[in-house]
């Protein structure tokens, strides 16, 4: 599966798919991430990729010539398994199951807006989809893209093995956060582990482990209890 990220920022990606999971599924050549500068496609002595907003009002905007020259030269042939993605505040919230049809596809193209935003014609006839990554405000699209390819690229075919069944995961399984678990030592600063779970018996952890899910959730996401 490949990602193209198309940004002003190209060298804000040196990091975050240096470690773990998603850098070991380049490595293998499971996934390849490209970036491509947006100033690329620009053709003024400026490299300009903003302008003002008609009707007036705060800041500048992406401007539609460069994006669009951009995504057609990357994708000069568009389909189902070859989308692209407009990252911005008034997008679509991404979620697990937004990860999941997005694994499906061969060929993700994720734009970073920048900003006070992206000319609306972009996300009216260029991109299949526009997605936010939450309710809170960034200084740009760059974030958001990586948090969606790190999510979307461990459900790449080949990338998790079988360890997870990847096909069904879930955010929170049966709506449920995960429930809490421990390591040694039994007794840190005084603070013991639960007897039930140092005590082997199976039917009595797998009670305890979903009434403290249950408890977890109501606490901190009383949202998923429907
Ligand atoms: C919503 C606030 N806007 C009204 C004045 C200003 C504004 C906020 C954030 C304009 C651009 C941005 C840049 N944000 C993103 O590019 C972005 C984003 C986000 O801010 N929150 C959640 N998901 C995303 S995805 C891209």
């Amino acid at each position: 599966m490949t990602f193209h990220i198309l940004t002003i920022f190209p060298d804000f990606f040196d990091g975050p798919f240096r470690h773990g999971v998603v850098a070991r599924a380049a490595e293998a050549g499971l996934i390849e991430i490209r970036r491509h500068d947006l100033r690329a496609w620009t053709k003024d002595r400026h490299r300009t990729v903003d302008d003002r907003p008609f009707g007036g009002g705060e800041g500048m905007l992406l401007k539609p010539e460069p994006v669009f020259e951009a995504v057609e030269s990357i994708f000069p042939e568009r389909g189902d398994r070859r989308r692209v993605i407009l990252l911005s505040a008034q997008g679509t919230r991404f979620d697990q199951a937004a990860a999941r049809r997005l694994a499906a596809c061969t060929e993700l193209l994720l734009i970073c807006g920048r900003y006070e935003g992206v000319d609306e014609r972009v996300a009216e006839h260029l991109v299949d989809e526009e997605i936010s990554v939450g309710d809170f405000v960034l200084s740009g699209g760059e974030l958001a893209a990586a948090l969606v390819i790190d999510c979307v690229a461990r459900l790449a075919p080949g990338v998790l093995g079988n360890r997870d069944s990847t096909v069904y995961e879930s955010f929170a399984e049966d709506g449920l956060l995960d429930c809490p678990q421990y390591t040694r030592p039994a007794e840190f600063r005084g603070w013991r582990v639960p007897d039930v779970l140092l005590e082997g018996n199976h039917e009595e952890i797998r009670r305890w482990r979903r009434q403290a899910a249950v408890a977890k959730t109501t606490k901190n996401r009383p949202d998923l209890l429907q």
